[in-house]
């Protein structure tokens, strides 16, 4: 689309070439400062972001270049962003199209991608090399300064209009480039910088560019904190780092690269003992959550492989085998392919559509993979051993799960009978909460607008679906009555068009046990209904903290601050009034009124939607909170304390 602006300005019937760039730039600029989405994807916090990305991107080609070893990400105290890199430093002479300093041009003419013809890899991933431009139009203000040819070159922008033509403004005797933004709150809803969504990315880049020094340093008072990232090893550490709380199966990362033509890809994994699957898999750099071709041909080749080795050392029978999700049971693997055409397909340009990638990743994978396990009897009687596990289980929970659908499906109506169904039978206008105990399951259900609000009422120590395999899972008798109330099958079967309630809440205690029974459901729709929460089903209701009293009035407040701005309202002028607080001990303490009053009457309560911003992030939130590992469950826990009560993805 940036091509099209470009190309339509530049089709204006042009007197002479300063008009002509003055138009492009003036159109370019307007272009993106009216539809942003269009070229940071939205202007809520991930567009805030984006803006970091586009131009540290500019110093990490830089670095592809061979010209940059160390990138710096400064948040300054006033939330203002700066990116250092010690690159060559933009270019400062006269452009001969246009008769201006090619920094200017970079910063104000928005490319239609690569950089002046650039070429390499660094053409298709984003917006590489484009990004200058948009985030110069998208910055309240930015300044620009090149360390070159013994010179500090200095240029000022406000919403992408110069404000300082470039100067020089002194000496140096080193080379590279500084900039320094302040996104503009006319556009962007948020404009307050997170450091561990930045962090989160720039351990990213830092893993998959091996060598290069990334250091991310806040500076905002009262956050002071800061990381230094810089990995030898590339992607190996990567799967290092991923398992780094689990239990692994063998100790070396197993490493594969090639490349062939103009494409290059290279894969390092590693088993764990667990039982979920971890593929982070790249093009360009670009994460792509949605696969592609790439995934595609690893996972062909590693069951191939698997299957062949299986059959030759004989511990796979003539007509045994192992399915894809056998071989990928405990898996853990990144996977990162250049190349320079990158087609990006998918409903969020996350998937990878170049089929000559599918080729070269099997290749790699079949040759090397099937070598290192000729050479490594062991660790391939391992694997091979857990693929054949997971494959018993895998049919065992089969005949679990269609002793299930079987149960549903004779029983018409077999509903749970602890659920207390609502009325409409529209999933659309209809919500479940699933609420932790008896006594409060009692107060939800007389309290419910039974037109539209079920309500299932879970007890007992509900299973911990972190440390068991799915058989178990499907046959649970605390999980059983969720799935059979939600409608949606389990597993790889699951259909949220099948859904009985597009709203299921889970309504628990703001304390331990509340945020535990919280955790442990969400453990469970992340690991066998991940679409309910990627689709945006799950909600978590917010119950009130303290009730607060005067005379016959009284009121309830969802935080500390706000029990005190109450308490001061409900004084008035009068400080002597005595006003009665108490603190809500738990959900079943409230009675039905007070309960739909707070908490679920659609037109007071509040409702937090659960999200998986960073799937990542999340797995490894599970695996800490849930899995085997004590130590790092502590560590979590202490780290995140104050959060507790709002344990929140
Ligand atoms: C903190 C952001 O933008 N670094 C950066 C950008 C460029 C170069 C070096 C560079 C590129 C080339 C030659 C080239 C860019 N140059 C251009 C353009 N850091 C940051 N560091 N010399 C220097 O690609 O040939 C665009 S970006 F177009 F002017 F060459």
């Amino acid at each position: 689309m940036a091509e099209n602006e470009i190309l339509q300005s530049t089709a204006v019937d042009v007197k002479n070439e300063y008009d002509a760039s003055e138009i492009q730039v003036l159109e370019g600029l307007e272009a993106v400062r009216k539809r942003p989405g269009m070229y940071i994807g939205s202007t809520s916090a991930s567009g805030l972001h984006h803006l970091v990305y586009e131009i540290v991107d500019n110093a990490i080609d830089e670095a592809l270049a061979g010209y940059c070893t160390d990138i710096q990400i400064l948040i300054n105290p006033d939330n203002t962003i700066t990116v250092v890199d010690n690159g060559r430093g933009i270019p400062v002479d006269t452009q001969s199209q246009t008769g201006k300093p090619a920094l200017e041009v970079v910063y104000t003419v928005l490319h239609a991608g690569g950089k002046f013809g650039g070429g390499g890899y660094k053409v298709s991933g984003g917006l590489h090399g484009v990004g200058a431009s948009v985030v110069n139009a998208l910055s309240e203000w930015l300044t620009v300064q090149v360390h070159r040819d013994g010179n500090i070159y200095e240029m000022r922008f406000s919403r992408g209009q110069i404000t300082q033509e470039m100067k020089i403004v002194g000496a140096t005797d080193h080379t590279g480039t500084t900039v320094t933004f302040k996104p503009d709150h006319e556009i962007f809803e948020e404009t307050v910088y997170n450091y561990e969504t930045l962090h989160t990315r720039m351990r990213e880049e830092a893993f998959l560019n091996a060598g290069l020094r990334i250091q991310l340093v806040d500076q905002r008072p009262g956050e002071e904190q800061e990381d230094n990232m810089c990995y030898a090893g590339g992607i190996r550490e990567f799967v290092t780092w991923l398992n780094k709380n689990k239990d692994v199966l063998h100790n070396d990362v197993i490493y594969m690269a090639g490349q062939k033509d103009d494409s290059m890809a290279e894969i390092a994994l590693q088993y764990n003992d667990g039982y979920n699957e971890t593929i982070l898999s790249f093009a360009n750099n670009v994460h792509t959550p949605e696969g592609g071709m790439h995934e595609e041909g690893f996972k062909r080749a590693i069951t191939t492989v698997l299957n062949n080795y299986g059959h030759k050392i004989k511990m796979l029978k003539d007509d045994e085998k192992v399915s894809g999700e056998d071989c990928r049971e405990g898996l853990t693997c990144v996977l990162s392919v250049k190349l320079t055409d990158a087609q990006f397909e998918g409903q969020t340009k996350a998937k990878l559509g170049n089929s000559e990638i599918r080729t070269l990743v099997n290749t790699i994978v079949s040759d090397k993979l099937d070598t290192f396990l000729e050479e490594n009897p062991q660790v391939g009687r391992m694997i091979l051993d857990k693929a054949l596990t997971a494959n018993r289980a895998r049919e065992a929970a089969k005949k679990a799960r269609e002793s299930i659908r079987r149960k549903t499906a004779l029983g018409g109506a077999a509903m749970p009978d602890k659920l207390r169904d609502c009325n409409e039978n529209n999933p659309e206008l209809t919500e479940i909460y699933i609420v932790e105990g008896d006594s409060a399951g009692g107060s939800a259900t007389q309290g419910r607008d039974s037109r539209f609000q079920a309500i299932l009422p879970l007890w007992g120590k509900m299973l911990n679906v972190e440390k068991a395999r799915a058989d178990k899972v499907y046959g649970n008798d605390k999980l059983q009555p969720v799935i059979t109330a939600l409608g949606g099958g389990i597993g790889e079967e699951f259909d949220s068009s099948k859904l009985r309630y597009h709203k299921v809440i889970i309504m628990a205690d703001a304390d331990v046990d509340g945020s535990h029974i919280r955790t442990l459901l969400l453990t469970f729709f992340f690991r066998f209904m991940r679409p309910l929460i990627e689709e945006g089903y799950v909600y978590s209701a917010v119950p009130p903290l303290y009730k607060l009293s005067r005379g016959k009035t009284t009121r309830v407040a969802f935080s500390d601050e706000e029990r005190d701005c109450i308490s001061s309202e409900m004084r008035g002028d009068n400080p002597n009034t005595k006003i009665d607080i108490s603190r809500f001990k738990g959900l079943g303490e409230m009675n039905p009124h007070e309960l739909w009053e707070t908490t679920m009457d659609p037109e007071k309560r509040t409702l937090r939607r659960i999200t998986l911003d960073d799937a990542v992030k999340a797995d490894e939130t599970f695996t800490i909170l849930m899995g085997e590992k004590v130590e790092p469950r502590k560590e979590f826990i202490e780290k995140n304390a104050r959060y507790a009560v709002n344990l929140d993805y």
